[in-house]
Parts: structure tokens; sequence; C-alpha cells
């Protein structure tokens, strides 16, 4: 099957005028879930759900030893259509390739989706992979609420899915000898050198911190200006303070996402919600970045006369991901290519949460314009078709062999 002709059939889901819009648990989860199963039962491949949300198709029982790949289905909102779909559709056609080139795989090889990586919808980054590992808690997962303040709960209970199923998978863990998952690339380095695929090696620490800005709701036309504790000054200056100290200290900050209560034309706010993304080189940058911006917006907190708050809501660690497996990766993804580049990259992935457990490794798709988390992002199909290759090249090499 050709990439596109796969492609196609998901391209729609979750699809707006402004971009994609694929929430945890939303409708357009469900019809993608649907789909997923639909390739498995196509494949006569066994479906297997953690009881956290995430779905595994396996080419023989899961057992021990197992090889799997994957990623996730959820978008941000008004993204772009690669990021996470592009590494599943690829798993299915990397097991198909291996099918048609005859190949009998030493081990169970399977294919993931991985529930609410992006954090869209309940806040915590790779909820679904942390909840399969254990490193949040179940019950504090179960009681975030998204922008409408339905619980995850209330969301899973609500696609008839049982929260009570919530809870670590070790023995799923267990099971599984190395993730590779494919992704595209958010970032321009495989197109600077003329690259279809490369490698993973590592992902920057990162993490994203609520900012509470708390001042007095007044009259827009009869409060003096010199009268007012207005929050939403505050949180201007601390979208400025946040870049400036960004491009001080080399690291990435953003504050993208913003509400305002009551959001009146007319009134001086009670009160402003951001929230900042930082993410840094390494530990060390990254906590000198985020207390660098908290420091300048207390300061300015107090010059406004406004209460501010900055609480951590999701943090990502360092990953180094593990080098024999990169190293397998770049050796059988170079049986096709002739240059495979090894590059970090800043974009969190479920690859870098099990890396906590379990090798893993990354391949990325070359992306001509970088762009993601946007509407225009975008790989062409024939380096997609050469992602598919390679991850098919990685797959056979890893299961070769028990
Ligand atoms: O935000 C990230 O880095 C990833 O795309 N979830
Ligand atoms: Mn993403
Ligand atoms: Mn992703």
């Amino acid at each position: 099957m050709r990439f596109r002709d796969l492609w196609e059939e998901i391209a729609p889901i979750g699809r707006t005028d402004h971009g994609y819009l694929r929430y945890a648990w939303s409708g357009e989860d469900m019809a993608l879930r649907e789909w997923f199963a639909a390739q498995a039962s196509r494949r006569g491949l066994f479906l297997e759900e953690d009881g956290n949300g995430n779905l595994f198709a396996w080419w023989g029982p899961r057992s021990g030893g197992a090889i799997l790949t994957g990623s996730h289905f959820d978008s941000v909102p008004g993204g772009g259509g690669y990021d996470g779909p592009l590494g599943i559709v690829s798993g299915f056609l990397a097991l198909d390739e291996l099918r048609a080139r005859g190949v009998r795989p030493a081990r169970p090889i399977g294919v993931a989706a991985f529930v609410e990586e992006e954090g869209s919808r309940f806040g915590v980054a790779c909820l679904g992979s942390r909840l399969l590992i254990g490193a949040i808690d179940p019950e504090r997962a179960l009681a975030l609420r998204d922008r409408d303040g339905i619980t995850l709960a209330e969301a899973m209970a609500g696609q008839g899915a049982d929260p009570s199923g919530v809870r670590p998978r070790p023995d799923l863990v267990a099971s599984i000898d190395a993730f590779v998952e494919l992704h595209v690339e958010q970032g321009r380095a495989l197109a600077e050198m003329g690259a279809p695929v490369g490698v993973g090696t590592d992902i920057w620490p990162h993490g994203r911190w609520r900012m509470v800005f708390t001042g007095e709701g007044n009259h827009a036309g009869t409060t003096p200006m010199d009268a007012r504790r207005d929050p939403m000054l505050t949180y201007a200056y601390a979208v400025l303070a946040a870049n400036k100290q960004a491009r001080l200290l080399g690291g990435h900050a953003t504050v993208g996402r913003v509400s305002a209560r009551p959001n009146a034309t007319n009134a001086v706010p009670a009160g402003v919600t951001g929230w900042l993304d930082a993410r840094a080189a390494d530990a060390d940058a990254l906590a000198g970045l985020v207390g660098a911006i908290r420091a300048k917006i207390e300061e300015r907190a107090a010059r406004d006369r406004v209460e501010f708050a900055m609480t951590e809501e999701s943090t990502s660690r360092a990953v180094r991901f593990d080098a024999p497996l990169v190293e397998s990766c770049v050796r059988a993804a170079r049986r096709r290519l002739p240059e495979v580049p090894r590059l970090a990259t800043a974009a969190g992935h479920d690859a870098g949460v099990l890396a906590r457990h379990v090798p893993a490794a990354m391949l990325f798709v070359r992306n001509p314009t970088g762009v993601s988390h946007a509407p225009s992002e975008h790989a062409t199909d024939a380096d997609c078709a050469a992602g598919v290759s390679a991850l098919a090249d990685v797959l056979e090499e890893l299961a070769a062999h028990r």
C-alpha cells in the first residue's frame, strides 16, 4: 500500500480550516482509535489496550523481547497533521513492507498509539506514556481538567472507557526490549543537510508552568491609571521577560496561551492566567532560564501591586537515547540511504518518556519548512516513504534475533 493511500484514510479526521484539532478522548480521537483497530484487524495483529488509553497492535503474541514502534494521534489545537500520526501510519506500513519482504521476525513487533502526548487537553505532556510507566499518579491524572472543566476520568467514561483501569503497566513495559518512534522533524536540520531521514540522539529538558496574575477588576473608563492593579500589565511584562531571558541565556521560552477574567473589553481584568513553555540544552540551563524569568516577573508584580504565582504543570527531563540502539538505527537505515544524520531535538516525545525504562530511539523524517504545531507542517510523500523503508529496515534488524 502506498503511503498516500493509507495517509488519506485519516487525513480528514480532525482537520479544520485552521489546522488539526485532535484532542484525547474526543470524537476525533475515537474515530482514529477505530481506524487503528481496523488496521490491526486488516493485518491479523493482536490489538491490546493498556487501561490508560494507549493502544498496541502486536505482530506475534506479546511476549518478552518485543520491538515496539508507533507514536500519538493527538494534536495541539490548530496543529499539523504529521506530528504524531506519521509515526503510527509509518508503523503499519513498515510491518506491511517486512511481510512483503518475506521477513519472519524472531521477536514480536508492535505498533503503539499513545494517548494525550501533547498534553493539549489535560495539560500534562506525554500523559499516556507516563501513565504506562508509572511516572504520574493515576489519581492525579484522572483529576486533571480540560478547559471546560471536564476531568480525564469523565472524558474517558464519556467515551465508554473505564477510568478505573488507569494504572502503571510494568508487565507490559517489561515485555518491550526496544522502542523506536518515527516522527516528522520539528525543525529544518534534515532539510539543510539534504537528508530525508535522521536518527534522534537527545531531547532537551523542557516544561510548562502556569502563571497566575491577580489584580483588581475595575472600570476601564473611570479608574485612574495610577490607581490600577492591572494583571494584564504584569502578564504583558512576563511575555517580554520570557523572550528576553531566553535570548540572553540561549534557551527557548514561549507564552502561547492566555486567559483573562472577566475578559471584558471595558473592564480592567481581575485576573490573567498564562502558560510558559521553557526549554534548554541541559537541566542547569533550564533551571537558570526559568529562575531568571520568575525573578523578573516577581519584581514587576511587586511594582504593579499584582499577586503572581507560577506553578509547574509538566516537566520532561533531558533524554539521551540508547547509544547502541541509535547506532543500530543508523546502520539499518543506511542500507538504503547514503547519509543518515544524528540529531538532537527540543521537542518532547513518548520515546523520551519510555527511554527511562526501555532502550529507545527516534527516526525523524525531513520537514522542508521545519514548521510544526501549525497547519503548514508538512513532509513530502517521497520522504515519508523513505521513512517507512528506514523504519522497516530498523525493525527487521532489531527483530532478527532474540
Ligand atoms: O511539545 C512538544 O515538544 C511535543 O511536540 N509534544
Ligand atoms: Mn507535538
Ligand atoms: Mn509529537
